[in-house]
């Protein structure tokens, strides 16, 4: 049977399909008509097995949201009428860099294009490589550039970020523990102590299609849009929004990925026969470097660290997993979280990877980032396994990742014992995620 007549590739097809704008792919109807960045760059590593023009056409459709500055935001908004309060909550315009012909927001998300685009070039020949690598390599460049220019001012080799948001794993303990912890203005505090979630219940608009206890809690989702209004007083300026010590945490998972897309930078790079500023490749070994700061010996984890003070968050999650992804950790180091993997009091459920090991205090069954199950992370962490040589493990998750889809069809996330799905219906990364596992699974064989 070849792998267009599996049902699995029938149906996340058509998921894509529903969700198809044209020039891009909106993660899922209503709850997020956006394009968004790493779902764009996750959404093209399925798609290339559909339709390689089409797949090259969704990242490039992002160039047209990146800043004069390199910047790539989260978020390209919708032009439509009805999408102009988000664009207007965001009003991007604000800062001189902002793109010309396009309204985004003002924070950007983890860097997957360089593992999109080659991804995507992986399925070309050399020559149509070439082209596409050179088409593309600029945008990696400056967005690479601007990480190091604005979010690592003191050149310590780890970037910062300045919202949940820009981890793409929204309300994963590290963040939500640090909004607790010291950021919880008074204002919030005041209205938690009133009781008044039913009335915001009312106003809140994810929640009118989701349960709320999938989504992120509603005090610290006030929370995270009251650090956003923050970054808008500062016109989303760094140097501003550092002056004032908001919010700002050297996020492990952010840049693990960013660890494994500067490789990749210069892979692409490399193939276009295009040599890099060397400056900028002392940069990225400093980075790789640098991630050893964030090893805790005591308990034999990576955290994420606050970048001021440079304490590291001992919140265990998922991102703690992505030092295999990044690829520069010693094989002892992945050995250690290899084991967390296969131990059945973390991450070995039946249907792993759950984005919080079960045996923390912040794990919830139901709830968004904080346990659930993931088809992008597991696509991340299965390829810093096979990268590591553990392919029985990376095996295991691809296999089972099959069957959740399989089982429960293509939502946003997933129980991981019962697989019950939640979050959104028809969401596109996981439809594309699974293609692309579908494709490895083959090659197992
Ligand atoms: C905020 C689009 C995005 C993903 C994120 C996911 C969720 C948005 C939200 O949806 O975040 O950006 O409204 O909660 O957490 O990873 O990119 O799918």
């Amino acid at each position: 049977m070849s792998i267009k007549d599996d049902l699995i590739f029938k149906d996340a097809s058509k998921v894509l399909k529903t969700n198809d704008l044209g020039s891009y792919t909106q993660p899922a109807d209503r709850l997020y008509p956006h394009q968004w960045l790493w779902d764009s760059c996750f959404i093209a590593i399925g798609l290339r097995h559909i339709d390689i023009e089409r797949a090259q056409t969704e990242l490039t459709s992002l160039l047209r949201g990146q800043w004069h500055n390199g910047m790539m935001p989260d978020m390209i908004f919708r032009d439509e009428l009805q999408y102009r309060a988000t664009r207007d909550q965001w009003r991007s315009w604000l800062n001189p860099y902002a793109p010309d012909h396009a309204f985004t927001s003002g924070i950007t998300q983890p860097p997957m294009l360089a593992e999109a685009v080659y991804r995507v070039g992986k399925l070309m020949t050399l020559p149509e490589r070439r082209l596409w690598f050179k088409k593309m390599l600029p945008t990696i460049i400056n967005f690479h550039q601007w990480l190091y220019n604005d979010r690592d001012p003191h050149k310590e080799g780890l970037v910062l970020q300045i919202h949940p948001w820009e981890t793409g794993m929204d309300n994963s303990p590290t963040w939500m523990s640090e909004l607790h912890g010291h950021l919880m203005p008074f204002w919030i505090r005041g209205l938690e102590k009133l009781k008044v979630d039913g009335l915001i219940k009312l106003v809140r608009t994810d929640t009118k299609t989701i349960p709320v206890n999938q989504r992120t809690a509603i005090y610290d989702s006030l929370a995270m849009y009251d650090t956003q209004l923050r970054l808008r007083r500062k016109a989303y300026d760094i140097n501003k929004i550092l002056d004032h010590s908001l919010f700002s945490i050297e996020d492990l998972a952010y840049n693990c990925i960013f660890i494994r897309a500067n490789s990749l930078l210069i892979d692409i790079a490399a193939t276009c026969g295009v040599k890099l500023d060397s400056e900028l490749i002392k940069r990225m070994h400093k980075t790789a470097k640098a991630l050893e700061e964030l090893w805790d010996p005591l308990t034999n984890q990576y955290y994420s660290r606050d970048f001021v003070t440079h304490r590291l968050i001992k919140t265990p999650s998922l991102a703690g997993l992505l030092p295999l992804y990044a690829g520069t950790i010693s094989k002892e180091r992945a050995a250690s979280l290899v084991e967390q993997i296969n131990n059945e009091h973390s991450y070995n459920t039946p249907y792993p990877l759950p984005t919080v090991p079960i045996s923390s205090d912040w794990y919830k069954p139901d709830n968004y980032w904080q346990g659930p199950t993931w088809l992008n992370s597991n696509w991340l962490v299965a390829n810093g396994l096979n990268r590591y040589g553990y392919k029985k493990e990376a095996n295991n998750i691809i296999d089972r990742s099959i069957k959740l889809v399989r089982k429960s069809g293509y939502n946003e996330y997933f129980d991981t014992y019962s697989a019950k799905p939640l979050g959104a219906a028809n969401f596109s990364w996981t439809a594309a995620m699974a293609i692309d596992f579908i494709y490895q699974a083959s090659r197992q064989k």
